[in-house]
C-alpha cells in the first residue's frame, strides 16, 4: 500500500491512522507546490487534483479523499477500532469527519493557505472559523475524544488543528480543544507522525503552508 503525501498537509491523518493500527505502508513524498513526486515525476499523472492523500491499494486501487480513506485504513484492522463498524456510531463518525472536511478544512485553512487566495477570501474564513471552533469546544468539553474512543476522527482532527498557529488561530480561546489536541499529540502514533513529517516540512520551502 502507498500513501502520497505532503508534510503536516491533511494525508498527515492517515499516516497517524496507519501507525495507530500498525499497518505497513509506503510513503511516497509529494511537492505541494510544484507537484513533483519525490522521484521527480508529476503528481499530476498519478492524482489529477494534484492533491494529497492518495492512497494505493495493495490490490493497486487508487484512492482520494480523506475521509474515504481513513475509513478504509480503519476497515482494514477491525480489531484496531479505529471506526465504528456499523450502526448510529459509523453514522456519528462520518458526521465527524465531514465536519472536519467540510466546515474547517476546506471552509476555514483552505482559504487561508491557498496561494491563490486573496484577502477577502482569508478575512471571511477567519470570520466564520469561530462558530465552527467554539461548536467543537463545547462538544469536546469534558470528552476525551469525538466518539468514546480514539477514531480516525480524532486522527483528522488532530491535524487540523495542527494548522492552526500557522494562520493566526490562537487556540487559547477554545481551552478544550487545546486540551483535547495536547491530548492527542502525546499519543504514541500522533508524536512518531509528527516527529518524523515536521524535519520534511521544514525542509520544504518556507511558507507553503499545508491544506
Ligand atoms: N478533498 C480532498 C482535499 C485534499 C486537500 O485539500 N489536500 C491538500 C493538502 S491538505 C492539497 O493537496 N493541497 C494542494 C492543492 O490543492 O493543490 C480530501 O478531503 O482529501
Amino acid at each position: 500500500m502507498d500513501l502520497y503525501f505532503s508534510p503536516l498537509a491533511c494525508s498527515l491523518a492517515t499516516r497517524i491512522a496507519l501507525y495507530e493500527s500498525g499497518t505497513p505502508a509506503n510513503y511516497i513524498r509529494v511537492d505541494r507546490l510544484s507537484k513533483k513526486v519525490e522521484d521527480g515525476s508529476d503528481y499530476y499523472a498519478v492524482n489529477p487534483m494534484g492533491q494529497v492523500p492518495m492512497l494505493r491499494t495493495d490490490s493497486g486501487e487508487q484512492l482520494t479523499e480523506t475521509s474515504a480513506i481513513l475509513q478504509y485504513v480503519a476497515d482494514l484492522d477491525e480489531d484496531a477500532g479505529l471506526a465504528p463498524k456499523s450502526g448510529l456510531d459509523r453514522y456519528r463518525l462520518q458526521q465527524w469527519l465531514n465536519f472536519i472536511t467540510t466546515e474547517l478544512h476546506k471552509a476555514v485553512f483552505y482559504p487561508l493557505f491557498s496561494p491563490d487566495s486573496n484577502d477577502g477570501a482569508k478575512a471571511f474564513a477567519l470570520q466564520i472559523a469561530d462558530k465552527r471552533f467554539d461548536y467543537a469546544d463545547k462538544y469536546l468539553s469534558g470528552r476525551a475524544f469525538l466518539l468514546d474512543r480514539f477514531t480516525v476522527a480524532d486522527a483528522y482532527l488532530t491535524t487540523v488543528l495542527g494548522w492552526t498557529r500557522a494562520v493566526g488561530i490562537d487556540l487559547d480561546r477554545w481551552p478544550a480543544l487545546k486540551a483535547y489536541a495536547s491530548r492527542m499529540r502525546a499519543r504514541p502514533a500522533v508524536a512518531r507522525a509528527l516527529a518524523e513529517e515536521y524535519p520534511l516540512y521544514e525542509a520544504q520551502a518556507a511558507g507553503q503552508g499545508t491544506a
